[in-house]
């Protein structure tokens, strides 16, 4: 049986289909670290998520680790560099959540636009019958930046066809044949759009992209919807923008120190918060679960994985 080390729980189902067909050393159960070091010799396989992330000190720790195999297509939490130093590989499971990630952030959109969950505040509060709410923002025939015109962002772009939308991406370079025009400058781009969408990876490449002066540019009527990683926006300064009325509203997924949410965040009205739950759909993460077993099972099979990163 392969020895493999299991860095936090995933669902019942996964957690127990992967303990039925392996040795599993489960991280989180009390009393496992210390274990870790017994074990460490035999530790083959690292099975981790987006969240879980792995980092080079663990990476060190298992002298005898083949492969990183990851739930969730972001692997900004994974330090590769120190695997590939190893010649470990990682794999991870892209394009299964693209559409249920794209949904999530065009419901974003429409919901900040429209004030659907604002709205839906009013009314439970009993605020109808003596108030107006303020007027929304029309979706349609609008214009979108797309900043990460990668598989998750294509499908955000083929969504808003439907919606009779202009759209613009950024990327550090065109994609060849790309239908969508290119902005090499995201402040340009802010400044055009009305809604900006994040679809890009996390990391240090990225890392504060969205700038005071790229919220700035997208303005008092622009809205900011994030469903990539925290990491990608200035956080404070988001915070600030919507706070000083610069920015006119944003639909986040993800933060800059989940679970954290800045508390300035929660007491303002124009945005809606959700807790990263892009992929989080029975169907989407059935299918994440199935491609993790299936580059564990070709790898262990015919020693490579099928979705390395
Ligand atoms: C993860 C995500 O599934 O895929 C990603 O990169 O961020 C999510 O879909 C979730 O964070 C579980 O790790």
């Amino acid at each position: 049986m392969t020895c493999i080390l299991q860095l936090g729980p995933l669902t019942e189902r996964f957690n127990r289909g992967l303990a039925a067909e392996h040795e599993v050393l489960a991280l989180w159960e009390p009393g496992a670290d210390a274990l870790l070091d017994s074990h460490a010799q035999r530790i083959e396989i690292v099975v981790t998520s987006a969240r879980f992330g792995c980092n080079a000190a663990l990476i060190e720790r298992l002298p005898n680790l083949r492969a990183i195999v990851s739930f969730g297509v972001g692997y900004d939490a994974i330090d590769v560099a120190a695997a590939r130093a190893r010649g470990i590989p990682v794999s991870n499971t892209p394009d299964v959540l693209n559409d249920c990630v794209a949904d999530l952030a065009f419901g974003l959109v429409i919901d900040c636009a429209r004030k659907m969950s604002r709205a839906d505040r009013f009314v439970r509060a009993g605020e109808w019958p003596s108030g107006g709410l303020p007027l929304g923002t029309r979706v349609s025939g609008k214009r979108l930046g797309i900043v990460g015109l990668g598989r998750i962002g294509e499908a955000v772009a083929k969504r808003s066809n439907g919606f009779d939308m202009q759209v613009r991406y950024h990327n550090r370079r065109p994609v060849e044949g790309s239908p969508y025009g290119y902005e090499a400058s995201l402040i340009e781009m802010a400044r055009w759009s009305d809604f900006l969408v994040l679809a890009c990876p996390g990391g240090d490449a990225t890392r504060h992209l969205v700038s005071r002066e790229v919220l700035d540019a997208l303005g008092p009527k622009g809205i900011l919807v994030n469903v990539s990683r925290g990491s990608v926006v200035d956080e404070p300064a988001l915070v600030e923008a919507l706070l000083e009325g610069r920015l006119g509203g944003a639909g986040l997924d993800v933060y800059a120190h989940e679970p954290k949410v800045p508390q300035a965040l929660l007491d303002l009205p124009n945005v809606v918060l959700l807790p990263h739950i892009g992929s989080a759909t029975e169907e989407t993460r059935l299918a994440m679960e199935e491609l993790l077993f299936a580059n564990l099972r070709a790898f262990l099979e015919c020693g490579e994985l099928l979705t390395t990163v």
